[in-house]
């Protein structure tokens, strides 16, 4: 199927926007600020604009990052943990209205709520982690103790039980039903890969993706599809490339181009099986013109309408390519 001849889910569906606006899980202060950025930037006239029908959830209360020394290996747990719980029953909340979720983070912990949502009613979603990062750090082992480092770990049950266990059910997905996409191979540790290899996690670094970004988001999704019923989607803006859009709280400066990224996101917001968006790392501090927001807005309203692109690069091609990237 493509997105440009299939009204997608979101389409029918309509979506329910929710703010985290939380930093309470990274390195530093500014993430906090995203969902009134992306507001200022005009974001929900843009899914509108596409036809889309918007229902705005508001946002959860401000978590603005601070110092805190690292408890057990993680920084700050109590109030990520307390987002993250608050993620999931807005989510849920979401979903229980037919729409489908649109989260504005905050940082990549607020991901582990939005599953923890989703699953609310029983079903187990699929995972494609669009991000600069595999996110695979533990507390036994980890330099920084910043929690959203930890993301995947605490999806398959390891980590702070706080948040492993977030919503009663553990693991929160079963490791089949997540597909890693964008990652910088060079950021793994030795540990990082052999935990990547022992979970046999779906995994695209970030070169196949620039080299085939249809292709390897056909491949991940395939993966998702075949094992869970929806499938939600991260997306954290750090898989962009820091030179050409430096929106990300965290480098990356060898990440995708702003089209490569949304012909991922065409391909993944098409999906039958597509079941929300969750959009993370964004840093208004490093956009103070909003106009990183405002092109990003625009993608976001094309992907999740299935409209088509005006740049040849991020049209979606006529059907699945057909290369596999994934390992
Ligand atoms: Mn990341």
């Amino acid at each position: 199927m493509t997105a440009t001849n299939t009204r997608t889910r979101s389409a029918e569906r309509g979506l329910g926007v929710l703010g985290v606006p939380t930093s309470a899980g990274s390195h530093n202060p500014g993430q906090e600020k995203a969902p009134a950025a992306w507001r200022a930037a005009g974001l929900l006239k843009e899914l509108s604009g596409h036809g889309l029908a918007v229902e705005d959830f508001g946002d959860l209360p401000v978590q603005r990052h601070r110092p805190s020394p690292p408890v057990d290996g993680v920084r700050d747990l109590e109030r990520v943990a307390e987002t993250a719980g608050r993620t999931a029953a807005e989510v849920a909340a979401v979903v229980a209205t037919g729409r489908l979720p649109l989260v504005l983070g905050g940082d990549c912990t607020i991901t582990l709520g939005a599953v923890a949502g989703l699953s609310a009613r029983g079903t187990t979603p699929g995972l494609v982690y669009f991000d600069g990062d595999a996110d695979l750090s533990t507390p036994e082992t980890t330099d920084s103790a910043v929690l959203d480092t930890m993301g995947t770990t605490h999806l398959l049950g390891d980590g702070a039980p706080a948040l492993a266990r977030l919503g009663g059910r553990h693991p929160l997905l079963p490791a089949d039903h997540i597909a890693l996409l964008g990652f910088d191979p060079a950021e793994l540790s030795t540990e990082h890969w052999g935990r990547l290899a022992a979970h046999r996690l779906h995994a695209t670094p970030v070169a196949a993706v620039r080299a085939d970004p249809a292709g390897a988001a056909v491949a991940a999704l395939a993966h998702v599809e075949a094992r869970a019923e929806s499938v939600l989607v991260h997306f954290d803006v750090d898989v962009l490339d820091t030179g050409a859009f430096p929106l990300a709280n965290f480098p990356h400066f060898n990440g995708l181009t702003l089209d490569q990224a949304e012909s991922v996101l065409a391909r993944l917001c098409a999906s039958p099986a597509f079941a929300g968006l969750v959009v993370t790392e964004v840093n208004p501090d490093h956009d103070p013109e909003g106009e990183l927001l405002r092109r990003l807005a625009e993608v976001l309203g094309r992907v999740l309408a299935g409209a088509v692109p005006p740049g040849v690069s991020g049209r979606p091609a006529g059907g699945p390519s057909g290369s596999s990237v994934a390992g």
